[in-house]
């Protein structure tokens, strides 16, 4: 049946199609920093396979795996040297296999991590690649002679000199990097590299796995002729990255290829890529992607023209609604959405949307998990989200792993800029904050490992832990496993129709999903001071309380006197 007329046949339900890649709750597994089982202090497959009872226990349907391939890590694992094997400081590919049918077991699909923009400089093919110009690798990859001159600029993330060009002395050429310089970018025009991939991809989907999540796929087309950047992007690299000439073409391919001949999911990375453009992506009809991620709003609060520096406005709540609720519109018909606060590129989400004072920590997180947990669009929750994790907010330089930030911090300091601005900007939005280890209990280095961890922990984890959270009912994740069993409960929070309430209010984010004749009211009380809300006469009067994340919640007839941080999700009648 297709889509579409799936979509008729539901018509008394949604207007959408169902899938279960919409209906179910994405677990993002950080392996690195998730669970040591051999105490070498670095994250594990074994370790996962250790807390599957876990990760069962919240009720997820899904696990995003970041990357497991072979790598020399210096993106951490963004930088693969082998495709079909696994890093062996993650474990083997026996492990992958036993972890794959544990998830299965527990009746959880597996996602994992295609980085396909750009392969790591230790690569066989790369090595091929730059061994000759004649090598039959050599179109893998985007070569610029050196007798053509100097390549018209192309920015880097993860350059010093911000230059994605790396001049090679061997054949005398340069080599196109949009991310560090042992990045390389592949060469998708190249019909032989696309097979490659796609093959990849079947060897994975053949295993069983149930999906992808695929890195920066929104830049894998590139004019392959590099004239300069057309004046239209005002400098604006990564939306001119977003433009390739066959990018669509591309995703359709591989959809036609590959996902269309299994039952699997797709979730594309899709930097810079606007409302416009979106339906394209994810349209029933384009055959490309199921989801993709945008990145309005996490770009929202930043500073312009600086790279992650936190504007010291702040954000204003009106902002973010209008950001979540532009996104909901453009799938309201068509598409589907995904919805995230948080994830191992961002800082965490409690100290970036909530307050993670320790006064507010517990409401502000539940709140957020409420949020995600109530959008109509899948949610995708980065691991120790669930129990309310914080950011490190590390001062010294030495203490930071990432490529991102030792980079900008290289950068700035060879270019006698302030460090010092730098580094305090770091606190807020480094991703770092979100790879420290993950607090299981109140023991050594938190029951992450039992030797060095390969970066700090969180010092706070002796009152931030998972074992210590199970013992309390009223905890962050106790109140995740009740929201995220609350949206299975409730269709009309899964396809119902979203509507937002109240605009203009800078407290209170409140918004209705209607499904048939379900209506349910959400209210969340973004601020740290008390926040009255009147439910409008014509939606409903208040009925159930389904959940509230404070110990009671005060009503005056329809106003809810909402206190600081708190959430609420209410059936009306
Ligand atoms: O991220 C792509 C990306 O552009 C950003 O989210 C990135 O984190 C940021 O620009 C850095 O300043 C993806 C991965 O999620 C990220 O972890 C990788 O580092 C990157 O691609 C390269 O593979
Ligand atoms: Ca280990």
């Amino acid at each position: 049946m297709s889509e579409k007329q799936n979509a008729q046949n539901n018509s008394e339900h949604s207007i959408v199609a169902k899938n279960w890649w919409k209906e179910g709750v994405v677990y993002q597994i950080y392996p690195r920093s998730f669970k040591d089982s051999n105490g070498d202090g670095i994250g594990d497959l074994q370790g996962i396979i250790s807390k599957l009872d876990y990760i069962q226990s919240l009720g997820v349907d899904i696990v995003w795996l970041n990357p497991i391939f072979a790598s020399p890590n210096d993106d951490n694992g963004y930088d693969v040297s082998d495709y079909c094997a696994i890093m062996p400081e993650f474990g083997t590919m026996n492990d992958f296999d036993l972890l794959l049918s544990g998830l299965h077991e527990r009746n959880i699909k597996l996602v994992i991590d295609g980085v396909f923009n750009h392969s790591s400089d230790e690569h066989i093919w790369f090595k091929e690649s730059r061994s000759s110009r004649t090598n039959k690798y050599r179109n893998y990859y985007h070569w610029w002679p050196a007798e053509k001159g100097k390549p018209h600029h192309r920015f880097s993330f993860f350059d010093e000199n911000n230059d994605a060009w790396k001049y090679d002395e061997l054949t005398d050429a340069y080599y196109l990097h949009y991310f560090s310089a042992k990045q390389p970018d592949l060469n998708w025009e190249n019909p032989q590299l696309r097979q490659e991939i796609y093959k990849i991809m079947r060897f994975w989907l053949d295993k069983g796995v149930d999906g992808f999540r695929l890195d920066v796929i929104s830049f894998i087309s590139k004019d392959v002729s590099f004239p300069p950047i057309p004046e239209i992007y005002n400098n604006d690299f990564p939306r001119y990255y977003a433009n390739g000439p066959h990018l669509h073409q591309y995703l359709q391919e591989m959809n036609k290829e590959v996902f269309s001949n299994y039952n699997c999911m797709t979730v594309g990375e899709c930097v810079a890529v606007d409302i416009n453009d979106a339906l394209q992506f994810v349209d029933s009809e384009s055959k490309a992607l199921n989801m993709f991620f945008h990145f309005d709003s996490v770009d929202y609060g930043y500073k312009k023209n600086e790279f992650k520096q936190p504007d010291p406005n702040g954000w204003k709540l009106t902002g973010f609604k209008e950001i979540f609720s532009k996104w909901n519109d453009v799938f309201a018909d068509n598409g589907w959405g995904s919805i995230y606060l948080g994830n191992h590129d961002q800082p965490r989400m409690v100290s970036r949307w909530g307050n993670d004072s320790p006064e507010y920590r517990e409401a502000s997180s539940k709140m957020l998990l409420t949020f995600l947990l109530t959008m109509r669009s899948t949610p995708y929750i980065y691991m120790g989200d669930e129990i309310g994790m914080r950011n490190i907010r590390f001062n010294a330089i030495e203490d930071y792993r990432d490529i991102d930030t030792l980079k900008n911090y290289h950068q700035i300091k060879n270019t006698n800029g302030d460090v010092d601005y730098f580094m305090e900007g770091q606190k807020a939005t480094a991703r770092d904050n979100a790879r420290t280890p993950f607090q299981w209990n109140e023991k050594e280095h938190a029951g992450f490992t039992d030797g060095e961890p390969w970066i700090k922990l969180n010092p706070d984890w002796e009152f931030v832990n998972a074992a210590l959270q199970e013992t309390m009912e009223d905890s962050v994740l106790n109140y995740f496993r009740k929201i995220l069993k609350l949206r299975k409960q409730f269709p009309e929070l899964i396809y119902g129709k979203y509507e937002l309430l109240e605009k203009e209010n800078e407290e209170v984010y409140a918004y209705t999903r209607i499904l048939n004749d379900e209506k349910i009211l959400v209210v969340l009380n973004f601020s740290k001071t008390n926040a009255p809300f009147s439910i409008p006469e014509n939606i409903g009067l208040p009925g159930e309380v389904l959940i509230n994340n404070l110990k009671e919640i005060i009503f005056h007839k329809s106003v809810i006197e909402l206190l600081p941080y708190q959430a609420a999700v209410i059936r009306l009648l």
